[in-house]
């Protein structure tokens, strides 16, 4: 390699380096959720959900830390990178399944990533994706251990996911353009890494108070490692 490329490739190499800001901040809710309802598993004809939770489960609309961070929100990227492509990761995240809950609750994938659905339960379980842009699909997984791999070829958020055997099994996928999505942890923080810097849009949508609605919006400028927080009001 002659030697002037190789200087080229370097500056190149490092200049996107430079660029690369993580994105970081906390989702807060505002307001008093209303109580959590009890799944009553134990009713359920298929006794192997119950025998799985040796406490009582409850639905997860609202997981709120103590001092008010909310998890399990969806905080993204809007707008802004336009334009720009980015590679979709080989290796993508795993839905699971398990005690009949779907597990993580809310998640996010690229464009056209495979992801793997899982079932660790020794149950049937009948995945349901219920998507409004995307192609709708409807598996049965009947055996323990079963993994089928699948993927979304638009941008959405969020696809739901239900399960036609358990009434009360649903889940959230994002599904982004672009690899610079999070989703708020038990406190309500959340981190996008390596993102260029730019002008954006930055999203953060929580699947119950923002069921009907885009979420919340704010306009950030990264020039560097930004900070950014939401609150996330109750209707
Ligand atoms: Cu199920």
């Amino acid at each position: 390699m002659k030697p002037h490329l190789l200087t080229a490739l370097v500056l190149v190499g490092s200049a996107s380096l430079a660029s690369a800001a993580d994105i970081t901040g906390k989702v807060s809710l505002k307001g008093t959720p209303p109580a959590e309802i009890t799944i009553d598993m134990a009713s359920f004809s298929d006794k192997t959900c119950a025998a799985a939770h040796s406490q009582p489960v409850t639905t997860r609309h609202y997981v709120v830390s103590k001092d008010g961070g909310l998890a399990n929100v969806l905080v993204y990227i809007k707008s802004g990178l336009e334009g720009k492509k980015f590679p979709t990761p080989a290796e993508g995240p795993v839905l699971d399944q398990v005690g009949c809950l779907y597990e993580p609750y809310v998640m996010g994938v690229m464009v056209n990533q495979k992801f793997k659905i899982k079932n660790s339960d020794a149950t049937l379980h009948n995945v349901h994706a219920t998507p409004k842009i995307n192609t709708e699909f409807n598996f049965a997984q009947p055996t323990k251990e079963q993994v089928n791999e699948r993927g979304f070829d638009k941008a959405e958020v969020p696809v739901r996911f239900m399960c036609n055997v358990h009434p009360w099994m649903f889940a959230y996928v994002g599904v982004f353009d672009h690899p610079y999505f999070a989703v708020t942890d038990k406190d309500g923080n959340f981190k996008i890494s390596g993102a260029p810097n730019g002008k954006y849009t930055i999203a953060a949508y929580h699947p119950k108070t923002h069921r009907d609605g885009p979420g919340v919006s704010k306009e950030i400028n990264v020039n560097g490692d930004t900070k950014v927080d939401f609150t996330v009001e109750l209707k």
